[in-house]
């Protein structure tokens, strides 16, 4: 197929601004922190349409778009998830993980209770699609697609945290029981269970630090 080109939209900041919004974009983002004691107070879903719709504008592999999000709000949906999720958890508590993952994770107060996928009005159930199924069947190769689906789920993150709601990045392991939930086709693999909503009041988060940028980066 014979590429098509037009002419690009971009939106040129004046140079003195820029450092403005770097420094505030850092510090917004600085702000977020990963919550796990949500509100059930509700949440406009035109928000979080708004949030996919960006998600779904990340780069991808050949602009394949190998994701799929199901958002869900139905309660007795949830209900299954967190039952599923929870069945899956207390396994990797009790046998499933080695000890040193379970050091690891010690500074995060995390257990196998997961009363959040209840409690918070929106679960977003972000799938991979490792090969696209054409109307006839036939199958086609997707590029990057876990590299994709990465860096639209940090997109989504980015929206919903700038939108002003606080996020989970829950990965119940394994979480191949959100397909059957879910009703999703076997060319889909789950990337992850994005919880959002507002936190409870007063919810407590984990001290934890982020690593400096001259331990990030290196500059040649
Ligand atoms: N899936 C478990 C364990 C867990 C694993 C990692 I890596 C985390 O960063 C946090 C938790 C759970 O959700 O509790």
């Amino acid at each position: 197929m014979q590429p098509v080109f037009i002419r690009l939209k971009f939106n040129e900041v004046p140079e003195a601004d820029m450092l403005n919004r770097a420094q505030a974009i850092c510090d917004e983002l600085r702000r977020r922190r990963t919550v796990r004691d949500f509100s059930d107070r509700a949440v406009p879903r035109s928000v979080i349409e708004a949030c996919v719709r960006a998600a779904g504008s990340a780069p991808s592999g050949a602009n394949l778009q190998p994701w799929h999000f199901v958002v869900v709000s139905d309660p007795a949906t949830k209900c299954k998830i967190r039952a599923a999720a929870e069945e899956e958890e207390r396994e990797f508590y009790t046998t499933r993980a080695p000890q040193e993952w379970l050091d690891a994770l010690a500074p995060l107060g995390t257990d196998a209770n997961k009363p959040f996928l209840e409690t918070a009005p929106f679960l977003i159930a972000i799938f991979v699609q490792s090969y696209g199924v054409l109307p006839d069947g036939r199958k086609v190769k997707n590029y990057y697609a876990s590299e994709s689906v990465g860096i639209a789920t940090g997109m989504l993150i980015t929206a919903l945290h700038h939108s002003g709601l606080a996020t989970l990045t829950h990965t119940p392991s394994p979480m191949g029981f959100l397909n059957g939930i879910l009703n999703r086709p076997d060319n889909e693999r789950p990337f992850l269970l994005l919880v959002a909503g507002y936190p409870a009041s007063g919810a407590q988060v984990p001290t934890i630090t982020k690593k400096p940028l001259d331990e990030i980066a290196t500059w040649i």
